[in-house]
């Protein structure tokens, strides 16, 4: 019997988690109760920028198919900085990354996230904020992330990147911290999230924003664009969809450029690399923090492209500080998202691999070590309500 007979047969989302390995505490044989039949994983322990032998590759499919799901897509195969700043033997790491989409696709595994984001990957200040029900999330704090720019990094130019009043409200927070919440807050910041495959001191944090001297937005636009017209036609080739995630948060910081937070950022890229192996990871948490995505039209807009779906909702407020709330709360209309996305699914005839995008720590998870974000409860509660909403939605486009 298939763990998602509730919907069996009808295209729409494909009910996934991400699964960082075997040191993972939330197991394969969890992600198969929670309900997923796919699997969203990536060699982490292959260093960056090296090309991922088939031999490991067939290991953890194996591993995943032996626990009764497919792994369905990969997120991500990291890009190498000097991809991204063109710099020194960058062409090589280009070569590198084709090998690994041939080897992917030569075990059948045909979806691959990616992102174009300077030095950090997503960036967030606490990782255990308590919220009102006494479960924890994910929250950006603006005047901490500030503070941290400004007094403990003390990156050159940076006061020419704020405002008056977010100067002002970042030398208060900052004045009220002790040495305990400015280290932790530093962590939270450079020493990377789950999934960041870079990990940094101030010292070597500074060291890579000064390797972005002289890249500005055009220039990391023009590497992003060089970067797709050379692996897109290998992922043609192959039957490999690539798959970008946008920026998280979807706005420059730390003076560094980032080319993929808007609708117009993304078609901009497939005007520029038409095929469609050019692909989009919709991920709502990040694009939702602008109000001027629009999640619902983008859906329509890129609905040839969308290949791997990541749902999430955040609560942003007036000072650019911004939480991830519960999935279906917060600011994204979540209905009328997942509403588009069976829509464009069933016009497509096929399922796209979905994941509840990062969860709560909550109940029995509060007293666990769990990685940030992607604790097992949390995403269990997401998916459940995700599934529920999909369920709804489907049925009464049957009426
Ligand atoms: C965070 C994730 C990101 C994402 C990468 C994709 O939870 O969504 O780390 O995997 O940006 O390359």
């Amino acid at each position: 019997m298939s763990v998602n007979s509730s919907i069996a047969g009808a295209y729409g989302m494909q009910q996934t988690m991400r699964w960082y390995g075997p040191n993972d505490p939330v197991s394969l044989s969890d992600i198969l109760q929670a309900g997923c039949s796919g699997l969203v994983t990536a060699l982490h322990h292959i260093p960056n920028g090296e090309v991922w032998p088939l031999a490991e590759i067939e290991k953890r499919k194996l591993e995943v198919s032996n626990a009764g799901l497919i792994w369905s897509v990969v997120e991500s195969i990291p890009i190498h900085e000097k991809i991204k700043t063109q710099q020194g033997d960058f062409q090589k790491y280009i070569e590198n990354y084709k090998l690994s989409i041939k080897n992917l696709a030569s075990c059948g595994i045909k979806i691959i996230t990616y992102n174009f984001m300077p030095v950090l990957d997503w960036t967030r200040t606490d990782l255990a904020f308590v919220l009102e029900d006494g479960s924890k999330a994910l929250r950006f704090e603006k005047a901490a992330f500030v503070a941290f720019d400004l007094f403990i990094l003390k990156r050159p130019g940076a006061m020419n990147d704020y405002s008056a009043e977010e100067i002002e409200r970042a030398t208060i927070r900052f004045s009220k911290m002790n040495e305990n919440e400015k280290d932790l807050l530093s962590q939270n910041i450079i020493a990377g999230l789950p999934g960041s495959e870079e990990s940094f001191t101030i010292a070597q944090f500074q060291q890579a924003l000064d390797t972005y001297q002289g890249v500005d937005e055009q220039q990391l636009r023009k590497n992003l664009i060089f970067f797709l017209q050379e692996i897109i036609p290998v992922a043609e080739e192959c039957g490999v969809k690539m798959v970008i995630h946008p920026d998280d948060p979807p706005y420059a910081i730390f003076g560094l450029p980032r080319v993929l937070s808007t609708a117009s950022d993304f078609a901009e890229l497939i005007s520029a690399v038409p095929s469609l192996a050019n692909g989009l990871c919709f991920c709502t948490g990040s694009f939702g923090l602008r109000p001027d995505n629009d999640l619902p039209a983008m859906v329509e807009q890129f609905a040839d492209r969308i290949n791997f779906i990541h749902l999430r909702s955040t609560r942003r407020n007036e000072w650019g500080d911004f939480y991830e709330d519960n999935h279906l709360a917060g600011d994204v209309d979540m209905y009328q998202v997942v509403k588009k996305l069976v829509k464009i699914s069933q016009a497509r005839e096929i399922s796209i691999p979905m994941r509840p995008d990062h969860g709560h720590q909550m109940l029995d998870d509060l007293n666990k070590k769990t990685n940030p974000g992607y604790s097992a409860i949390g995403r269990l509660r997401g998916l459940a309500e995700l599934r529920g909403l999909e369920y709804g939605i489907v049925k009464s486009l049957e009426d």
